[in-house]
């Protein structure tokens, strides 16, 4: 644990007068600039970023790391786009190798959890040309009369923007119609990397970095909460991570919309950029401690165990992450068939909670906005 007295021991044996000031900033609640940023991806030890993320961590969360129960919808995986990452798409033409759920089928997976006490669903997947505005519109108004008191919680910038394009409507205009339809809250999938030089090389012909922040930043003058993401460890460099974190950060200041930050680690199984291997487990904590320390107006920091694993993701719960998103089913394939090892990601509240309490922490299940539902202790988990 990095305690007041643990910063100033970091404070004393830093010799690096950089990382110096770097450390006394964080100790003063000051901001870090985009160079610091860079210095710390290009000279901070694992050691030394973690310290000081966990520092931070402490203060905001003390030792409570959050989570939620959760299930997915992917209504289909057949998609218009060509994101070299991807190994969960199938393109339109091959689109018997893929799946498209019914209306019919989407709504059996909601009744399935009639009897469970989730309290959010995540509906995300392909973009397929077929299934538009009004389709996700009657589903969502459809769930909604089914069980009113479930978060709905969908759609990434990238599906709203096919979406609202082909129903030729302005940003503004779907996103207030999808409200009306039930729609409450975005997930952070499709920001990938903001650059525009990388962003073409990686996921050219999808929504681009200004057109995904000008989504949620239309969501948050909504009312709507929404999730961050940035997809990491491919063909980028620290500094295409800062300025991504750096256009998030301005966004949260100018709306405090963001729920959440979430890293994604590129998983290079089965996909067009396999070549370029994934990054080492340093490299993943490194990124979650130096994310901690720079985006300084996001409370939450998410390892979502289904990409990361759950050892790594409960590693990560001593580098300033503080949530584990949920206890989601096999409904979500994005990660297996992307190489994960998590091949059918499930985990009772029990193992979450067991996961979270082996590492000296308190589990505390969070409703989509981070409000607390049940602090676990010993005797509650169960
Ligand atoms: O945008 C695709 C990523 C994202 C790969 O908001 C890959 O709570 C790694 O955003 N390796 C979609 N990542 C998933 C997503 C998400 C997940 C969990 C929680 C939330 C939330 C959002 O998955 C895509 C892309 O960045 N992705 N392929 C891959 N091979
Ligand atoms: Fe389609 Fe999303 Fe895969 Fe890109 S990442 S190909 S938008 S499913």
């Amino acid at each position: 644990m990095s305690t007041a007295s643990g910063i100033d021991a970091i404070i004393k044996n830093t010799s690096n007068k950089d990382l110096l000031r770097i450390a006394e900033k964080i100790q003063h609640n000051e901001r870090l600039s985009e160079t610091e940023g860079v210095l710390l991806f290009e000279k901070g030890t694992l050691g030394f970023v973690g310290s000081l993320a966990n520092y931070v961590a402490q203060k905001l969360h003390h030792n409570k790391v959050y989570f939620n129960r959760n299930f997915h919808i992917e209504p289909t995986n057949v998609c218009i786009f060509t994101c070299h990452f991807c190994s969960y798409s199938r393109q339109y033409k091959h689109r018997d190798e893929g799946w498209e759920l019914s209306m019919e089928q989407m709504m059996d997976i909601v009744r399935k959890y009639d009897d469970q006490p989730v309290t959010e669903v995540h509906i995300v997947g392909g973009v397929h040309p077929k299934m538009n505005l009004e389709f996700f519109c009657e589903l969502l108004q459809k769930i909604k009369a089914h069980r009113p008191s479930l978060h709905l919680k969908g759609f990434t910038a990238v599906e709203l923007d096919y979406m609202f394009r082909k129903a030729k409507l302005s940003v503004e205009e779907g996103m207030m119609q999808i409200k009306e339809a039930g729609l409450e809250s975005l997930p952070g999938g499709g920001a990938e990397i903001f650059d525009h030089k990388i962003r073409q090389q990686i996921c050219a012909d999808k929504v681009d970095g200004a057109g995904w922040l000008h989504i949620h930043e239309t969501a948050h003058n909504l009312g709507m909460p929404t999730n961050a993401t940035m997809l990491y460890g491919h063909i980028e460099n620290y500094i295409h991570r800062i300025d991504h974190m750096s256009q998030l950060r301005q966004l949260q200041d100018k709306t405090n919309g963001f729920n959440c930050f979430i890293p994604l680690k590129y998983r290079s199984g089965d996909n067009d950029m396999s070549h370029h291997g994934e990054v080492s487990i340093t490299e993943d904590m490194r990124l979650y401690a130096i994310a901690r320390l720079f985006m300084d107006n996001f409370r939450n920091l998410k390892a979502y165990w289904p990409m990361l694993g759950r050892q790594n993701a409960q590693l990560s719960l001593s580098f300033g992450v503080n949530d584990l998103d949920g206890t989601i089913d096999d409904t979500t394939k994005i990660y297996s068939m992307a190489g994960s090892e998590e091949q059918t990601p499930s985990m009772s509240t029990e193992d979450l909670c067991n996961l979270i309490t082996s590492v000296g922490k308190i589990p505390v299940e969070r409703d989509t906005r981070y409000n607390e539902l049940q602090v676990y202790n010993t005797e509650t988990i169960a």
